[in-house]
């Protein structure tokens, strides 16, 4: 396999909004994110992947782009950015930006436009199309609730929106529009850019004819996602990306893909295709999911779990890449999600994190992801933000039956906002985030997890993560080696092999409280066996041992 320097990196994720406020209006900004450089430095990630910083007017906090060539009021200006990524470069990290490219805000001049007249230059950038029996076009439901389609009085038609309808589709049909995106990533590649982490990029092909999607009970809506996802040009738009762009930088690219299969994912990232460099699956973020929806409080199943994570591992090795992820922004947090946020939430934060560490592909940590941050849960609906999570809370509690009192259980264990609270710095107001009043309130646990009890404490679960980013610079086994899985059907113990060369690594991570035996296989010589990292106090090898609650170890054998 070629080795490039995307696949042995490391990618940091900020969410601009909340991770550093420099100028005391309670909004994270990039001087903010730039005062925070050695911090990441420190911990030694190579990459940085920036949540939209576009002009936008923050109906889905930046996901609404309404000048893809400046930078949002409240985040600066670009010679901010500039400093930003000079200072980046300067300590040898890269910065990759968000292209959300699937949709713009309604306040974009092309969609201002577009909707003047049925003959304006501009009206097949968008999604516009003739309703049907008085109604909508078709009877798919937009991700964020409510139908896909708006109607429009000025000229009597529907646009599509899969998500809020200030989100308008883009029309990737139409050639004009897609250059127009090329032209945008060439002007910020131009400046020093490092790559894209490209939003919701298998949407951008729409089934033909917008055919009407299997209903869904209890709702009056269609299942569209067979209609949206992975359409029929979407290969060539991104070949035609590809070709026209991306393979003229020395760049890394991930391109978000949910209801994406591994052979899906085979032809975006495979090293033959000319498109991507990897995809994000979804697959393992819905093993606690209930009727195809996050809003219930299922509790995750590890087999599952596994299994979703191991096919990719096997299916991708040699044909493509894999990004690793437990969070980002519409994630709620790891540790409280399959790990233990309570009595064991250091000892599971670092499992968690040597789990997904160890296996191929190049990991994200999402900011705070680090220091075990948690959910959070505010008590009312009103201290909630996020407008899938408002939109949800709406449309469950008044038109789905479900109580106030469930729902808000749901929010708790599910909601985007668990991974939005501002950054936690240290144990001063607002978790020094901000001297202001935060866009959202801070987690209070914050006095407890905070960056600064952890820093300089190798033990913390920031000096975990920081030992995990040095051994894969370490060991390429962690980088290149194949995988497989062991004990597939075991409820408790994630462990796999991976091996190269000579070498092979042995993960053994344990998801329970409970103590619980492992045997090493037998093909393992123990005497050869060199523990490169655990939780617990320097443990012994022994053919069969016990697992503490949640404990984590890896060994390489060479
Ligand atoms: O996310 C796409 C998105 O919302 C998916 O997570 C989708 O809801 C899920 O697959 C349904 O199961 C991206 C961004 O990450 C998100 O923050 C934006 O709100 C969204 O696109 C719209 O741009
Ligand atoms: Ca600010």
């Amino acid at each position: 396999m070629e080795r490039t320097w995307w696949k042995e990196s490391v990618i940091y994720q900020i969410y601009p909004r909340s991770f550093y406020d420099s100028n005391g209006d309670g909004n994270g900004d990039l001087a903010g994110a730039t005062a925070k450089l050695d911090y990441l430095k420190d911990l030694g990630i190579d990459i940085i992947w920036l949540s939209p910083i576009f002009k936008s007017p923050n109906h889905d906090n930046g996901y609404d782009i309404s000048d893809y060539r400046a930078i949002m009021d409240e985040f600066g200006t670009m010679e901010d950015f500039g400093r930003l990524l000079s200072e980046a470069h300067a300590r040898g990290i890269k910065i990759m930006l968000d292209l959300v490219a699937n949709h713009t805000s309604d306040e974009h001049p092309w969609f201002i436009e577009s909707r003047k007249s049925r003959d304006n230059a501009y009206r097949d950038y968008y999604i516009w199309h003739d309703g049907k029996n008085g109604g909508p076009p078709n009877n798919w439901e937009s991700f964020f609730g409510g139908p896909t389609w708006e109607y429009d009085d000025k000229t009597g038609q529907y646009y599509m929106h899969l998500f809020v309808k200030q989100q308008p589709d883009l029309n990737w049909e139409n050639p004009d529009v897609r250059h127009e995106i090329y032209d945008m990533m060439k002007w910020w590649f131009d400046k020093g850019v490092d790559g894209f982490r490209m939003d919701t990029v298998n949407m951008y092909s729409k089934a033909p004819g917008f055919p009407d999607g299997e209903p869904i009970p209890g709702t009056p809506y269609g299942d569209k996602s067979p209609h949206m996802h992975n359409g029929p040009r979407i290969h060539e738009f991104l070949k035609e990306m590809n070709r026209e762009v991306l393979s003229k930088y020395d760049i890394v690219t991930v391109g978000e893909a949910p209801e994406t299969s591994v052979e899906d994912a085979i032809l975006y990232t495979g090293f033959d295709q000319g498109e991507l460099n990897m995809v994000f699956t979804f697959e393992h973020m819905w093993t606690d999911y209930q009727n195809a929806t996050q809003w219930c409080d299922l509790k995750f199943d590890l087999v599952k779990l596994k299994n979703a994570l191991s096919s990719w591992q096997t299916g991708l090795h040699e044909k493509g890449w894999n990004s690793l992820y437990w969070n980002n922004h519409d994630q709620p947090r790891v540790v409280s999600r399959f790990g233990d946020d309570g009595e064991y939430r250091e000892v599971s934060a670092k499992m968690l994190a040597a789990c997904l560490h160890m296996m191929q592909g190049t990991p994200y940590i999402y900011q705070g992801e680090e220091l075990g941050m948690t959910n959070v849960a505010f008590s009312g609906i009103d201290d909630y933000d996020d407008v899938a999570t408002v939109n949800a809370y709406r449309e469950y509690t008044e038109n789905r039956g479900v109580s106030h009192g469930d729902m808000m259980r749901y929010i708790h264990q599910t909601s985007r906002d668990n991974a939005r609270t501002p950054m936690q710095w240290d144990n001063t107001e607002n978790a020094g985030f901000t001297t202001g009043k935060p866009w959202l309130k801070v987690n209070p646990n914050y006095p407890v997890i905070n960056a600064k009890a952890q820093v300089n404490d190798p033990d913390s679960v920031f000096g975990f993560y920081k030992k995990l980013i040095r051994l894969r610079k370490e060991h390429p086994v962690i980088v290149y080696g194949d995988y497989e899985l062991l004990l597939p059907d075991h409820p408790a113990i994630f462990a796999y092999l991976r091996k190269l060369g000579g070498e092979t690594l042995l993960t053994v991570c344990s998801f329970q409280k409970e103590c619980v035996e492992f045997s090493v296989p037998d093909i393992l010589p123990l005497e050869k066996a060199k523990l490169l990292l655990s939780n617990y106090d320097s443990p012994d090898i022994t053919r069969t041992f016990t697992l503490q609650p949640y404990e984590a170890r890896v060994y390489l054998f060479a």
